[in-house]
């Protein structure tokens, strides 16, 4: 759009009012790195309590309508009662994300593993993922595999792709009508020399067999240093098989940081492409997710300052002058093209946030309003006692 049109603000706002961005359960428990979990006080001790403080963080921003959950992680014994619950609190459950990566018996790995036996109980896990996925009304399922070798040689590359898509195919298979498989990369970790969905192209390539209802998973903390991530985005929303992010910050490898503390450009330049391909409508498709661990900020206002920096960053791309870009790229004005970008990534767009939020009966500043509303102080006093909820539980 052209800045000097009029009806440019109201555009972007309503393009904002339409953008929903999903927060992960597991972000409100407690995490760690290998070295250390450094336990908070009021941190759920159950998928309920997550669930609650999921809800304050889209009461506060009213961007945040769903929360994902992880399995076993969440594991309850009525899921309809938990879908429920979420409903009654003003959200409703979003990806169910499966874990293959915490049992003894995928030492060798999960889908892939040599061993028949451990390759169906896997497969089993994620079509238990799918019954949860039919009792909590949530339409997409998602996998990350940790699956990989360690040696060269230990086992065979080419057997444990065809071992991955014969899993793949069989859940892809059991799914409803409206739900999805969607398929992370990760380019290393906890497998050191393969990994068997180590990057896009592998996903692509599966998801490409699949079939239309499996879509490929960017989690921004998953590439190689330098990674070109906002070129993925646009290949993979050109062909039809971006189907959502996993976003957080990463330094150095996958550091699960808050989403925009390291790259809020990178942020940017990724959210234009999104709107350049006109993919930030809820009907687009696209699951815009949060997977991070705060280790050691307080984890309700990290997660809603993870929020806020998503829809800054997606406020500055609907900034971006279209037309005078598109002009400038096709007279082959290098420096006016990436002027008018930088122009868009350069503004401040807090004030019209903060305008937003306030037409829209929210608290200009969510930081600031969490902070006042005595919830921290309340999960403090409350949730003593019990298991706290965490990596393993
Ligand atoms: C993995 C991957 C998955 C997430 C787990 C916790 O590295 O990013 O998306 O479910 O971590
Ligand atoms: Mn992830």
């Amino acid at each position: 759009m052209s800045r000097s049109d009029p009806s440019a603000p109201g555009r972007i706002k309503r393009a904002l009012r339409a953008h929903r961005i999903e927060t992960p359960s597991w972000a409100y428990a407690n995490s760690g790195t290998r070295f250390k979990v450094f336990r908070q006080e009021g941190v759920p001790r159950d998928p309920y309590e997550k669930i609650a403080d999921a809800a304050v963080v889209h009461r506060l921003t009213g961007v945040a309508p769903t929360v994902a959950l992880h399995i076993p992680w969440d594991r309850v014994d009525d899921y309809a009662d938990l879908a429920r619950y979420a409903r009654d609190e003003g959200i409703a459950v979003g990806a169910i994300n499966a874990n293959v990566f915490q049992d003894d018996d995928y030492k060798l790995g999960s889908v892939t593993n040599p061993d028949p036996g451990v390759r169906r109980k896997a497969i089993d896990h994620l079509l238990e993922c799918v019954d949860i996925m039919d009792r909590t009304g949530s339409h997409d399922l998602k996998l990350w595999f940790s699956d990989g070798t360690n040696y060269p040689g230990q086992d065979d590359i080419r057997t444990r792709q065809d071992r991955l898509a014969a899993a793949l195919r069989e859940v892809h298979d059991r799914l409803g009508e409206h739900q999805r498989l969607l398929l992370e990369y990760k380019l290393f970790e906890p497998a050191f020399y393969t990994t068997d969905v180590p990057d896009w192209g592998t996903a692509y390539a599966h998801c490409l067999e699949l079939g239309p209802r499996a879509q490929v998973v960017i989690d921004t903390g998953h590439h190689a240093p330098g990674t070109n991530i906002e070129f993925i985005v646009a290949f993979l929303l050109r062909a039809g098989k971006l189907g959502g992010f996993d976003f957080n910050s990463r330094f150095y490898a996958d550091d699960d940081l808050m989403v925009g503390a390291a790259d809020p450009f990178q942020l940017f330049r990724i959210m234009y492409e999104i709107v350049r391909g006109d993919a930030l409508r809820p009907e687009a498709g696209i699951a815009f997710m949060l997977d991070q661990c705060h280790n050691i900020e307080p984890k309700l206002p990290a997660i809603i300052r993870s929020v806020l920096n998503v829809q800054e960053a997606t406020a500055k791309a609907l900034l971006v002058d279209t037309e005078a870009l598109t002009a400038a790229q096709r007279a082959g004005d290098v420096l006016g093209a990436n002027a008018v970008l930088m122009d868009a990534y350069s503004s401040d767009v807090r004030p019209l946030l903060a305008e937003l939020r306030a037409e829209s009966g929210l608290d200009p500043d969510p930081m600031a309003a969490y902070a006042r509303s005595g919830y921290a102080e309340k999960i403090r006093a409350d949730r003593v006692g019990g298991q706290q909820a965490g990596w393993d539980a």
